[in-house]
């Protein structure tokens, strides 16, 4: 007779249990009513996996925040990009701008200092250096100005040059017009390299290489292959590995305090898991890559690393307005690591 009556209580706090669970589950996702519409914007064509990426956090956010965070991806700088795309952020749109870091150097100087040329053996080295305080600060130095910055890892590989001829030193870049996207951080690199840089947005890029108006690119492998650039004349990669390419995720400070914590947590979270994500994937992808941007006539070839390091040497000093020794915190950091 116990054993029975101990049975039915536990049958009934069973079935009281899962009624709660499921009267909470329905609250949640009746949700409170609340509901933001982000549009995401940046220049990555379809089949790179930035884009992917892009549109698989969203699709957790909105499916984890059952539908209260609507994020709604524009790639191909269909709508504001590159630096105007971080405007938008500054004003305050409901907008997320996913950009290289050098596109945040005109707002927080000292990350001149993370976004420089030949600093990373690594992306490991990198992903590890963005946790550490000296690029805590700069995000810090970022919200400040109105941007907040939910990822800076979404690599998409080390920058080789990219040209119709072989390239091994400085001095055969020299008279060499090379397009750059268009920040200073780009432009002083190509110019110490020894180019004479020519920014252009990604978009024009490939019909000016094709029309002789410029010499080459720099791009990594998953840009190449992602975009076809294996398709035009410049078939020649020097593996400088000049400036590691990476996306930051940034969102105005006023939109993002406006939004419930609840749905900050699983934004967030999101686009960690996202950058964390694709870093192992091209990792993983990056050998089949070039063989398979090798059976399109591709051809690799080494450079003379130490001639390009002294030619950028003069870029790691601290301009005006950064803190002073920051260049050497990093370094120190990446020392500590190796
Ligand atoms: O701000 C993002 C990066 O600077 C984009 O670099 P860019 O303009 O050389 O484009 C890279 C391509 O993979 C885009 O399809």
């Amino acid at each position: 007779m116990k054993r029975r009556r101990l049975m039915l209580v536990l049958a009934l706090v069973l079935i009281a249990s899962m009624v709660l669970f499921a009267a909470g589950k329905k609250e949640a996702a009746a949700g409170d009513g609340y509901k933001l519409v982000l549009k995401l914007s940046h220049v990555f064509s379809p089949a790179e996996q930035l884009t992917i990426s892009m549109d698989e956090v969203a699709a957790s956010i909105y499916e984890k925040t059952n539908g209260a965070i609507e994020i709604q991806t524009f790639p191909q700088a269909q709508l504001p990009a590159y630096k105007e795309g971080v405007e938008q952020v500054v004003r305050g749109a409901d907008f997320i701008s996913v950009e290289d870091p050098s596109f945040i150097g005109d707002y927080v100087l000292d990350i001149k200092a993370l976004y420089a040329p030949m600093m990373y053996q690594s992306f490991d080295e990198y992903v590890d250096l963005v946790r550490r305080p000296v690029v805590q600060d700069m995000v810090a130095k970022a919200e400040a100005q109105g941007i907040k910055i939910l990822a800076l890892d979404y690599i998409y590989g080390f920058r080789n040059l990219i040209t119709d001829k072989v390239i091994r030193t400085p001095a055969d870049l020299s008279g060499m017009k090379i397009r750059v996207p268009g920040t200073v951080t780009y432009i002083d690199t190509l110019t110490a390299m020894g180019a004479i840089a020519t920014p252009l947005p990604w978009g024009e890029t490939l019909s000016a290489v094709q029309q002789g108006v410029i010499d080459g690119l720099e791009g990594s492998e998953f840009t190449n292959i992602g975009t076809r650039v294996y398709e035009t004349r410049a078939k020649n990669v020097a593996t400088t590995r000049h400036i590691l390419g990476t996306c930051g995720v940034y969102i105005s400070t006023d939109v993002w305090a406006k939004i419930p914590e609840q749905y900050q947590t699983i934004i967030q979270e999101e686009f960690t898991k996202g950058a964390d994500h694709m870093v192992n994937l091209l990792k993983s992808q990056h050998a089949g890559v070039v063989k398979e941007l090798e059976s399109y006539g591709v051809k690799f070839n080494d450079v003379d690393g130490n001639a390009f390091r002294k030619a950028l040497a003069p870029l790691y000093v601290e301009k005006a307005g950064m803190t002073p020794g920051v260049f050497q915190t990093v370094f120190a950091e990446l020392d500590s690591m190796r």
